[in-house]
Parts: structure tokens; C-alpha cells; sequence
């Protein structure tokens, strides 16, 4: 089991069409997912999912117990309370820079994946 960092947030689709969020990048991670967690017959599991919805004129709220995006690999040591930059990108080739923090409450957070 790979351990990783938890990034929530919200994400808000004020155009007129639906998109998909396709891919997670920052320059501070090798490796980025996009998790979705289940509760199924009482046992929690998180598993990386390949695209989210993003409906029309609704907002996506990302948090532990829904979507989320695991971090993987830092390529330096991370601070609490610094930013790191995060590039989302849409199935309409549309790429959205925006920001998360860190947390050193959730950079001892283990669960179990299923693939
Ligand atoms: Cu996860």
C-alpha cells in the first residue's frame, strides 16, 4: 500500500456544458489520482476512478468521504500551510490552475485501494 496526500476542494462548472475532469497534475507531485471513496456492505474503500462528472452550472465538492485527489511522490519536502499549485484538466481540452494547501493533518492518512 502506497501512501499519499488528500486534496479537497471545490470545483465549480458555471459554463454551459458538462465536463469531465480527466487528469490532476502539479509540478510538486509524480503522481496524481483522482479517488472516489465507497462505503460497500460497511467496508470503506477508495478506488482511482479514470474521469469525474462536472456538470453544467453545479459545483463539484471534493472531500474524503466523496471524490478527492491522492497525491503521490513529492518531488521536495512539504510545509504546512504552503500552496501547491494543482492543473486540472477538462475533457474539452480546458486547463484550470488553481491551488491546494497542505495540511499536516492529512499527510499521515492511510487506506486501503482497490483497483
Ligand atoms: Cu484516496
Amino acid at each position: 500500500m502506497e501512501q499519499g496526500r488528500m486534496a479537497s476542494m471545490e470545483i465549480k462548472n458555471l459554463g454551459p456544458e458538462d465536463l469531465f475532469l480527466t487528469e490532476v497534475r502539479s509540478s510538486y507531485f509524480q503522481r496524481i489520482e483522482i479517488h472516489k471513496f465507497e462505503s460497500i456492505n460497511g467496508f470503506d474503500t477508495m478506488s482511482a476512478v479514470g474521469q469525474v462528472l462536472l456538470a453544467s452550472h453545479s459545483a463539484l465538492v471534493l472531500s474524503p468521504a466523496g471524490y478527492h485527489f491522492m497525491l503521490y511522490r513529492p518531488r521536495q519536502r512539504l510545509v504546512e500551510g504552503e500552496e501547491i499549485p494543482l492543473v486540472l484538466v477538462f475533457s474539452n481540452g480546458l486547463e484550470v490552475r488553481t491551488k491546494a494547501m497542505v495540511s499536516v493533518k492529512g499527510s499521515g492518512h492511510h487506506h486501503s485501494h482497490q483497483h
